[in-house]
Formats: C-alpha cells, sequence, structure tokens
C-alpha cells in the first residue's frame, strides 16, 4: 500500500494493509516470520533492502512497526520485546542523569518501578502529579530540568483522564516532551499524536496484540529527530521482539476496531450492572456522565474502552473474594485480551507502589471486559458478588 495511499485510507484499512505489500516472490498476503538472525550481503556492505543483523532490523518487525506508525499517524513505529523495554529505551534516548519527568499519581505499577527503581538510580529524578489538573502538572514541571511529561489516559487502574490537548501545550511551553501511554485506550479508540503528543507508549502485550499470547511494547513518534534518537537507543540497547513475537502483534493489530468495539459494548453492560450492585461502591468508568473525565473522554477517544474498576462496599476482604469467585473473569494480571480478566490491583500489579503517591484502593477491583457473550460476563460477577 503506497505511503499517499495509506495516509487518506480508514483506520481498519491501515490496521490491515499498511507495513506490508504481499511478497513479490511469492504473493504471500501475510509478513513470513522471518526466523533468521542474520543476511547475506551482496559484497562487504551491499544490503539488500538494508538487512544486515535482526537487532537492527527484521522484515517480520519491519511491517508492524510500519502499521504502528500508520494506525497511530506518527512518523515512524518502533516494536519492543515489551512495553517496559520499550518505556526504558525511550527514557534512555531522550533523557539524560540530571534531568527530571512529571510522571502520573496513577499509573501501571511497573512503570512506576522503572522510574522509581531503576531511572533513579540512574539520575533520572521524578514527580508525580495528578494527570486530569493541568495546573498541577504545570507546578510539577522544573524549569530546564523536566525532559519529559509522561502521562497514561485512561490511567491504570483508576482510569482518569488526561486532556491530551492541554497536556501538550503545558509540557511545549516548558521545552519539555509529552509522553502518552496509550495501552488502555489502544489506537482504535485514541490516537496522542494527532493532539499533540510527542510519543506514544505502548503495552502491545494488551489490546493490540488482544489474545494473551504474546508480550511486546511499542514507540510511535511524531517527528524525525526523536524518531532518530529512538532508532539509535533500539538498536543499541537491542530489547526488540523476535520474529514471531512481531507476527503474533501485528495479527493481533488487523482485528483491532471489531475486538475494540465488542470490548467497549460488554464494559458498557457490565459497568451499567456493576452500579445497581449492593455489594459494589463506586463504579469508574469514563463512559459514566458522572466521571470527572467524561467530557474530555469523550472530546478525543472514539468511546470509553474495555476497562471498568469499581469499589467493594465490604472493603478488601470483599475484594479480594469476588476475585477468587468468578468463573467466566479469569483472575490474572495483563488485560485487552479476548477473554476477560479480573484481578486485584492493590495486591497483584500496583503492590509495587503500596505506600508510595500512587497506592491503590484496597477495596478496588480492575476488571479487563473480554468480548464474551455479555450476559454470562454479568451472571458471573453477580453470582461471585453474592
Ligand atoms: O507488561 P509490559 O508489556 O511490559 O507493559 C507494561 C505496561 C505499560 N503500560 C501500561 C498502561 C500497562 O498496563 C502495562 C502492563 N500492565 C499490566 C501487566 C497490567 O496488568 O496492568
Amino acid at each position: 500500500m503506497s505511503q499517499e495511499h495509506r495516509s487518506k485510507s480508514g483506520f481498519e484499512t491501515r490496521a490491515i494493509h499498511a507495513g506490508y505489500e504481499p511478497d513479490p516472490t511469492t504473493g504471500a498476503v501475510i509478513p513470513p516470520i522471518y526466523a533468521t538472525s542474520t543476511y547475506k550481503q551482496d559484497g562487504v556492505g551491499g544490503l539488500r533492502g538494508g538487512y544486515e543483523y535482526s537487532r537492527s532490523a527484521n522484515p517480520t518487525r519491519t511491517a508492524l512497526e510500519g502499521a504502528l506508525a500508520a494506525v497511530e499517524e506518527g512518523e515512524r513505529g518502533f516494536a519492543f520485546a515489551s512495553g517496559l523495554a520499550a518505556e526504558d529505551t525511550l527514557l534512555r534516548a531522550l533523557c539524560r542523569p540530571g534531568d527530571h519527568a512529571v510522571i502520573p499519581d496513577d499509573a501501571y505499577g511497573g512503570t512506576f518501578r522503572l522510574f522509581d527503581k531503576v531511572a533513579v538510580p540512574w539520575g533520572l529524578n521524578h514527580s508525580p502529579a495528578p494527570v486530569d489538573d493541568v495546573d498541577a502538572v504545570r507546578a510539577a514541571i522544573r524549569p530546564g530540568e523536566t525532559k519529559l511529561v509522561w502521562v497514561e489516559t485512561p490511567t491504570n487502574p483508576l482510569l482518569t483522564i488526561g486532556d491530551i490537548e492541554a497536556l501538550a501545550g503545558v509540557a511545549h511551553e516548558a521545552g519539555a516532551l509529552l509522553v502518552v501511554d496509550n495501552t488502555f485506550a489502544s489506537p482504535y479508540l485514541q490516537q496522542p499524536l494527532t493532539l499533540g503528543a510527542d510519543v506514544v507508549v505502548h503495552s502491545t502485550t494488551k489490546y493490540v496484540g488482544g489474545h494473551s499470547d504474546v508480550v511486546g511494547g511499542a514507540l510511535v513518534v511524531r517527528d524525525h529527530e526523536v524518531a532518530e534518537k529512538v532508532g539509535f537507543h533500539q538498536n543499541a540497547m537491542g530489547a526488540v521482539p523476535g520474529p514471531f513475537d512481531a507476527f503474533l502483534t501485528h495479527r493481533g493489530l488487523k482485528t483491532l476496531a471489531v475486538r475494540m468495539d465488542r470490548h467497549c459494548d460488554n464494559a458498557e453492560r457490565v459497568a451499567d450492572f456493576l452500579t445497581s450492585h449492593p455489594a459494589v461502591g463506586e463504579v469508574i468508568y469514563p463512559g459514566f456522565e458522572t466521571h470527572p473525565g467524561h467530557e474530555v473522554a469523550q472530546r478525543q477517544m472514539k468511546r470509553f474502552g474495555g476497562m471498568v474498576s469499581f469499589r467493594c462496599t465490604g472493603g478488601e476482604d470483599a475484594a479480594l473474594r469476588v476475585c477468587e469467585r468468578t468463573e467466566v473473569f479469569t483472575l490474572g494480571e495483563s488485560l485487552g485480551g479476548v477473554e476477560s480478566l479480573i484481578e486485584h490491583p492493590g495486591r497483584m500489579t500496583h503492590a509495587s507502589v503500596a505506600g508510595t503517591d500512587l497506592e491503590v484502593p484496597a477495596d478496588l477491583v480492575r476488571l479487563s471486559v473480554g468480548i464474551e457473550t455479555v450476559d454470562d460476563l454479568i451472571a458471573d460477577l453477580d453470582q461471585a458478588l453474592g
């Protein structure tokens, strides 16, 4: 698909066709899994198509990276071995010891651990700020020192919404870049680069892969200079996915739009059901008009996503009991797969933020609502809540 044609196409067409032309030799419609570490050179430095070694580039990965750039409307996409590998590479590509970053006060526990336990000893400091409070983010910026404003929207696990356009303005005023972790929304629901963000981060393990069968990460960037730095570090640090993982992730991306619509349909129904249950306190879903970020979400997201969090009136014990009693919802970390998952963030995905500004409520349960029959999901929660 030509670059020109690609840029005019709709989301689904880009997700399915961008990044790859049927193989000129065989006509293979799908990118082959190039299980090769190296490439024959036609004389020293005579590379075929630029391929010399699979850490630097591999055709299966190239196809995925082209598709990721297209769906996020970015200049270039980069695939990594995991979401955290993507994040680590980005920090080292854009920051130096002595720099500072503003981070969300609600974020994936592993992201916080990377900032707090890996980046701090390396020399990168951070300050947490609520992503839905632009003034607080502005106040957390240290002029001259802050290189990145890093947000998740919706956040993990409290589903807080940050106004990407406004946050980009605040970051750019201070000479910093805005990084948006778009994992929870997925590129189908939200394209942060079109709203002024500089870099999009994904754990492609989640909605992009979509089938809970592969771990991966991605960065998509808007600007050539940032692309050069990230590309250099991707090769120099080497945290790349193998061709099998790139293949699975790319296969998942092609059906993202149809899966995501069903995730949203089901999440809306599940969230509505939970609000009427006596064992449930607050239900957190950006699709509710009462959610403080609803208007911003409506402006910047196509729909409100497949994640629902809720608090149990019976406290932590009740939350743990619900997690252990469901039968269709599987108790497990991660999200974004076709199957529904349930977890207790305080003890599981967010155990690493205990005792910090990012600590999550003990009575909180997080649902990744899958694409099963929605009546079965509701019946399962009903029996588990007792
Ligand atoms: O797990 P990995 O592919 O390395 O991605 C890390 C990551 C980054 N950003 C967000 C918003 C995430 O949710 C994650 C991973 N999160 C989980 C495993 C989880 O259950 O929340």
